[in-house]
């Protein structure tokens, strides 16, 4: 039932490609030989950090480590926008999710929630595969910020810091629309 969401709702054609290949099974794989790079035929059905592959490790600077809602309900606001899938941690944090080498890229996006208006200083969002620093961006209150696809292929553990840059006000940190395929 996640990819035929998934397939209604995002664009990315390299989503579409993984996509259709989980709903369509055998059949698709033939089809996407054709249409794209071997990579791409052999890429795994998406799944969502926190949902579908469960946080492995986790420590957050105030509250609790959340799937598919914040500390105060279901959800997350991002510069206005709902979003209903990703994780929710408060910086300082670090959250590991095992991926065992299965998949080939991330994609997500991150903001500050809207909950406590606009305060404090921001964190700064990194992204590790198996230590290797993949992403690197401040971030404040305002529209979530998506980076770009971060090939993961081999990669055993993701992990996702937020640092408060030493004043942890407002680090409400959502991650939302986090998949790997
Ligand atoms: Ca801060």
């Amino acid at each position: 039932m996640i990819c035929r969401s998934l397939y209604a709702s995002l664009a990315h054609s390299k989503i579409m490609i993984a996509v259709r290949e989980c709903l369509l099974g055998g059949f698709a794989i033939a089809v996407v030989a054709v249409a794209a790079p071997a990579s791409i035929a052999t890429a795994s059905c998406p799944k969502y950090l926190g949902s579908d592959i469960a946080v492995q490790s986790v420590s957050v600077g105030s509250g609790n480590f959340s799937v598919d809602r914040n500390w105060y309900g279901p959800g997350f606001h991002i510069g206005g926008v709902y979003y209903s899938k990703g994780f929710y941690v408060h910086a300082p944090s670090v959250a590991s999710f095992p991926l065992n080498g299965a998949f080939s890229q991330f994609t997500g996006c991150v903001g500050q929630d809207d909950g406590d208006g606009d305060c404090g200083n921001g964190s700064r969002i990194r992204v590790y595969g198996d230590g290797r620093l993949l992403w690197e961006r401040d971030i404040g209150n305002g529209p979530a910020v998506c980076p770009p696809h971060l090939n993961i292929a081999g990669v055993q553990t993701l992990v996702f810091e937020a640092d408060p840059k030493g004043d942890k006000t407002c680090d409400e940190v959502e991650w939302v629309n986090a998949l790997v395929f």
